[in-house]
């Protein structure tokens, strides 16, 4: 059948990850204590609520509804400071050239994130002509591992969810790759993204003969 591509975002297609670690260490000094990069590792592919929730048990606090609600407001602000200076510079190496092999190929290609800022984060570093559909954390009620961001992505394209390829840098989006019966494409480490069909360490490992191959299984 026809072949479908839905793209993680934050990892894949750019290093947001760095952004958001700033953003969270800063909210963890104002609050007295240290977050450091190996802790934003767990904070990958996790809804902005849900890393708010790790933070605070990191550091030990209990927050009030509405000190909850300012915090996520301010990490946000700080997050979208960091966006705003971004452009294509940011984009991770040979993924505009993967996109531009799929465009050329009439390949419907889809975003499927838990970012609520997806949509301006393409826009900034100008590939948002590129996708079909944008399926991000505006549009879910499941975060990854639960596949729904991804199969609301394969039915806004019009694939079936067992022709779609689905790449990701995280193990929870591999997971819901697998769980929505997608072919999953791990970018990264074999060692974290064991359950993927395939691994690579970014896209410059990715040959354009492979994607054909996917294109045409
Ligand atoms: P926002 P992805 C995820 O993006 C990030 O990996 C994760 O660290 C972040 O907390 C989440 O988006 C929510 O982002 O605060 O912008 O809504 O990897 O699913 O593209
Ligand atoms: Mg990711």
């Amino acid at each position: 059948g026809k072949k479908g591509f839905i793209f993680d975002l934050d990892g894949v297609i750019v290093d947001t990850a760095k952004y958001h670690y700033l953003a969270w260490k800063k909210l963890a000094n104002q609050l007295g204590f240290e977050f450091t990069p190996e802790q934003n590792e767990m904070f990958k592919g996790v809804s902005r609520k849900r890393c708010l929730n790790i933070l605070l048990d990191i550091g030990g606090i209990k927050a009030s509804q509405e000190q909850f609600d300012t915090w996520m407001v301010d990490k946000n602000d700080d997050y979208l400071e960091y966006i705003d200076n971004m452009d294509e510079s940011e984009i991770l190496p040979d993924v505009k050239k993967t996109l531009q092999y799929l465009k050329e190929n009439n390949i419907p290609i889809a975003l499927g994130s838990a970012s609520k800022n997806a949509q301006p984060i393409l826009e900034k570093v100008g590939l948002l002509h590129y996708f079909d559909t944008i399926v991000d954390g505006n549009h879910v009620t499941k975060a990854k591992p639960d596949p729904e961001v991804f199969l609301i992505a394969a039915q806004a394209i019009r694939i079936t969810p067992e022709n779609c390829i689905v790449f990701e840098d995280s193990l929870a989006g591999i997971q819901a790759a697998n769980s929505a019966n997608m072919i999953s494409v791990g970018i990264g480490e074999h060692t974290i993204l064991k359950d993927a069909d395939f691994v690579f360490k970014d896209f410059t490992q990715i040959s354009l003969e492979f994607l054909e191959k996917l294109i045409n299984s």
